[in-house]
């Protein structure tokens, strides 16, 4: 079983802090128009690897988003249940779900099918890969002017970063004008009430996703209230300096592992509950985990990945580029 030792140092002490000295560094910095985060949120991305926008969705949109989840959760469940869909292999539907709103299920306990279709949400672990794609809601909410563009900064200054910049002036520059970027992925993770079954050890997103010249991010959108008991993100600020050694290909039977990297230092870790539509944004490179939900709730996230215009996955990536290109942010 997966064990996680972090500190418990809650980044929302500092928040408060941190807004109100914003205001007295924003008047210096050019304004960024539309966006939900701040330039020294930005700064502290580019410095730390990670920053968090509080209150990004409404409670409302949260639960609209939801009720799409499960709409579409029960939607393939029929699909399942009569015949028309038929694998249910978690690593052979990942291998195809790069584009498409597919529902990976817990195969433990009762048969599948013996279940109501409406019964299967209780067993959903992943819906994706490409909820920006299909579903309206997560379409509307990957091209809102706040998200693109608070999305963008933070793509921008991870790409500024690999080529060079250091954090301070890689936040500059991309914060008046960010660059265009790329939607990548996105998918929801549904840890299921008092649950073993959906958990992350420490990992970096670059590793499934490497990409040239470096800059993928990703934002992680509370849809349920994320705590210590349920599950919540941990991150260890700094990572996203440390060059990748390791990658996860994608083969029949899951990710093998491809290169090396020394042992990651878990005591330095920070846990990062956040309020129900509030986003961290993490860089690619920064490590980070979640534990199992111990709570009698559900807890769901999205996840969508970016990166820069400029860059493109390496043949390592489990997602392959469309010919077309990938969609815009
Ligand atoms: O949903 C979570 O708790 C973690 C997700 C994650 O680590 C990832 O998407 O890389």
């Amino acid at each position: 079983m997966y064990t996680m030792s972090v500190r418990k140092k809650s980044v929302h002490s500092l928040c408060t802090q941190r807004r109100v000295r914003n205001s007295v560094l924003n008047a210096r910095q050019p304004k960024m128009m539309n966006t939900g985060i701040t330039f020294e949120d930005l700064s502290q991305f580019a410095r730390s690897g990670f920053c968090i926008w509080p209150g990004a969705l409404s409670q409302d949109e949260c639960d609209r988003l939801l009720a799409e989840l499960s709409n579409r959760i029960v939607e393939v469940a029929r699909e399942h249940l009569s015949g028309e869909r038929k694998e249910r292999s978690f690593w052979r539907i990942l291998a195809q779900s790069a584009f498409s709103t597919d529902v990976f299920f817990d195969e433990s306990g009762a048969p599948l099918l013996e279940l109501p279709a409406e019964r299967w949400e209780s067993r959903a672990m992943r819906i994706g890969h490409a909820l920006h794609l299909t579903l309206a809601g997560y379409k509307s909410l990957c091209t809102r002017p706040e998200f693109v563009y608070a999305f963008r900064a933070c793509v921008d200054a991870a790409v500024r970063l690999s080529k060079g910049a250091i954090a301070e002036e890689a936040a500059r520059l991309a914060w008046s004008e960010p660059d265009e970027a790329q939607i990548v992925q996105s998918a929801v993770i549904y840890k299921q009430p008092m649950s073993d079954v959906v958990q992350f050890g420490f990992h970096r997103d670059a590793a499934y996703l490497p990409n040239e010249p470096e800059s993928l991010v990703l934002a992680f959108v509370a849809l349920d209230e994320t705590t210590h008991e349920n599950g919540c993100l941990a991150v260890i600020p700094g990572t996203h300096t440390e060059p990748l050694g390791l990658r996860f290909v994608l083969g029949p039977e899951g990710f093998v592992t491809k290169g090396r990297e020394p042992r990651v230092a878990e005591q330095g870790a920070v846990f990062l509950p956040l309020p129900r539509g509030s986003i961290a944004f993490v860089h690619g490179r920064t490590q980070h985990a979640s534990a199992p939900n111990r709570s009698t709730g559900p807890r769901r996230a999205l996840i969508v990945h970016a990166m820069s215009r400029l860059s493109h996955l390496t043949d390592e990536a489990w997602v392959r580029e469309p010919s077309e290109g990938f969609v815009a942010l």
